[in-house]
């Protein structure tokens, strides 16, 4: 069967109408995310942090999985896939998709500074909000810019082993996810790239499926299904 690493970012979840970070020139209702997404303002000015995830959180409450999601999913039936993502949203598990590594980390877990518990987490989070476990002061459960993605030896293994790497709606901004199509590469992946527009790491690509990927994901899923 052949083996399928799916990377995904921020454009695969633009259509279901959540913001992405550059398009919007890197805005996030006013908060530039590198200023914001970062221990340093959280330690800095933790309250804006909290909003910040707060909104984006109850925001996910507002939108649907789009084609993108539900095609990714389909794609598993017919093929060993992984499905890596940037995002911090919930719609992959929501368009169907059943082990998804969320390495910048999950709008709706919460962590404790403490102990490191790990929480599903729902409503609004503010620093009076406690570890259910040791009491502790609780974090947005998301990577931040200067700290260590999630999964990254299970990322490092299946990239060595994959057949097929999909990158779809990413930017390639963001190290170490805009590293993996040249380590995949190297290991003898062939690579295509989903997005609307060329990107910093299109050249890296065998392929490059431009156009809006509700319509480019779904039709290039319908096409394998019968090669794989
Ligand atoms: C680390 C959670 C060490 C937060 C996020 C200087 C140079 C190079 C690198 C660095 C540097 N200084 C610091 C670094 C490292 C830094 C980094 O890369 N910074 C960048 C800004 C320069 N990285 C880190 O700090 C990482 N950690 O390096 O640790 C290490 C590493 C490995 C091993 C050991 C130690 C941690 C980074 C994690 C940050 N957290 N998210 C939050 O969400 O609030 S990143 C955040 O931004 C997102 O999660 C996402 O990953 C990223 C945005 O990227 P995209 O997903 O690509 O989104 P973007 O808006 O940029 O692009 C959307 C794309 O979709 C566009 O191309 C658009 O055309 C396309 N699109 C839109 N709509 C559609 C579409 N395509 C098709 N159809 C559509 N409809
Ligand atoms: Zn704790």
């Amino acid at each position: 069967m052949k083996r399928i690493f799916v990377l995904t970012g921020a454009g695969i979840s633009a259509p279901s109408g959540i913001q992405t970070f550059r398009g919007s020139d890197g805005l996030w209702n006013g908060y530039r995310v590198e200023e914001v997404a970062t221990p340093e303002a959280f330690d800095a000015n933790p309250s804006m942090v909290y909003d910040f995830y707060n909104a984006r959180r109850s925001g996910l409450f507002e939108v649907q999985p789009n084609a993108a999601h539900r095609a990714i999913a389909r794609l598993a039936k017919s093929a060993d896939v992984t499905v890596v993502t940037q995002n911090v949203d919930d719609l992959h598990e929501r368009g169907g998709a059943s082990s998804v590594v969320h390495m910048h980390g999950e709008l709706r877990k919460v962590r404790c500074l403490d102990c490191g518990e790990v929480v599903l987490w729902d409503t609004d989070l503010t620093s009076s909000d406690c570890c259910p476990r040791c009491q502790g002061r609780m974090r947005p459960d998301i990577v931040w810019f200067g700290e260590i993605p999630y999964g990254l030896d299970q990322i490092e293994a299946e990239l060595r082993r994959c057949d097929l790497f999909l990158c779809i709606g990413t930017s390639g901004n963001v190290y170490p996810a805009n590293d993996f199509v040249s380590f995949a590469k190297r290991h003898g992946a062939y690579a295509i790239e989903f997005n609307l527009e060329s990107t910093m790491i299109s050249d890296s690509f065998d392929e490059c499926v431009t156009g809006d990927v509700v319509e480019t994901v779904p039709e290039w899923v319908s096409q394998a299904e019968s090669r794989l």
